[in-house]
């Protein structure tokens, strides 16, 4: 049997870059170790009575779960050890953290969010991190100037799902690999290298709830699929939405709102990292907060929390969202 661990296919990818120093295979050694942290957390939440709410809000204002803020905190503490990051933001805090400056190195910044979906926690419904990993530029001064890169400059980005078992997605520009924690042996383990989004699928994946506040387009998509045979699925947790999408295609959507017009996920965290991810496995992502509709790898971020709306999936039901907004 050939087993490739996360550790060995990401010293192996190094081999393919010359002058590999390696600090960005320490990054990810740090996140598949908080991942593992993070899932024995979520594993052992309700026994060790660490969920519900932590008492205290975010940046935006949404309560924090107690498991929360135990995710960053793991994040935060693994991602600080590693001498390659220079500046880390995360979904929980207001300001990005600068870890080193300029003469004590840092190569890398990484925006993550440490559990996505997280209102999903009490009722054992899957979970994840999302991360993205950006070049650190020494001569733009000020984290947040220094964070607010396209997405297209990611170096790397993935996202952890904590389901029924613990997956851990990952590109590095490269294509897109699959990997399964496997906890006899404490690695996460490939399981699928190089995977591909099905050009079609007929799932649309939204909160049909809020349909009478999405812009005109968006309702009219959705009574076209109502028409032709489309099935809904919408867990409510990011990560466990797009995993799906990614595996059995079709489309993703959060469009704006009443209460969010620019859309609800965040566009460093959640948005860009997934677009990275559908893009290299050959579908689409695409941002309705603009006009005409565009990448939301192509949008240039003003703010760390900044939100964006999302159309991702499969690329000929990307199109079939967009050929109704033209209308
Ligand atoms: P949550 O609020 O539970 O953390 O961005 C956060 C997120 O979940 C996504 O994971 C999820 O796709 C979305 O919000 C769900 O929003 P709605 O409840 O508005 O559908």
């Amino acid at each position: 049997m050939n087993i490739t661990s996360l550790q060995s296919h990401i010293l192996k990818g190094e081999e393919l870059s010359p002058g590999s120093t390696g600090d960005f295979t320490w990054i990810l050694s740090a996140i598949s170790l908080a991942a593992k942290a993070i899932a024995a957390k979520v594993r052992m939440a309700r026994i060790e009575d660490v969920l519900g709410d932590h008492g205290g809000s975010n940046v935006h204002g949404e309560t924090q779960q107690k498991l929360d803020v135990i995710a960053n905190d793991i994040l935060m503490t693994c991602l600080g050890n590693r001498p390659s990051v220079a500046v880390v933001a995360s979904e929980e805090d207001d300001q990005p953290t600068i870890l080193r400056r300029d003469s004590e190195g840092g190569k890398y910044c990484v925006v993550f969010d440490p559990l996505d979906g997280s209102s999903n926690l009490d009722v054992s419904v899957g979970v994840g991190t999302i991360f993205s990993i950006l070049r650190n530029d020494p001569s733009i001064h000020g984290a947040v100037e220094t964070l607010c890169q396209t997405g297209r400059k990611q170096v790397a980005a993935g996202y952890v799902l904590y389901g029924s078992s613990t997956v851990f997605v990952l590109t590095t520009g490269r294509g897109v690999d699959m990997f399964v924690l496997d906890s006899t042996i404490g690695s996460f383990v490939l399981v699928k290298s190089q995977l591909q989004v099905p050009t079609t699928g007929k799932t649309y994946s939204v909160n049909e709830a809020y349909r009478d506040t999405f812009p005109d387009g968006f309702r009219r998509y959705l009574d076209w699929a109502h028409q032709n045979g489309y099935s809904s699925r919408y867990i409510g947790s990011m990560v466990a939405d797009v995993h799906r999408t990614l595996l059995k295609g079709g489309v993703f959507l959060y469009p704006p709102t009443k209460k969010n017009p620019e859309g609800k996920l965040r566009l460093m965290y959640e948005a860009n990292p997934m677009a990275m991810i559908m893009e290299q496995a050959g579908g689409k992502a695409l941002t309705a907060s603009t006009t005409p509709v565009s990448s939301i790898m192509d949008i240039k971020p003003t703010a760390i929390h900044q939100r964006t709306s999302v159309i991702l999936g499969s690329a000929d039901e990307v199109d079939a969202v967009t050929r109704h907004l033209k209308q």
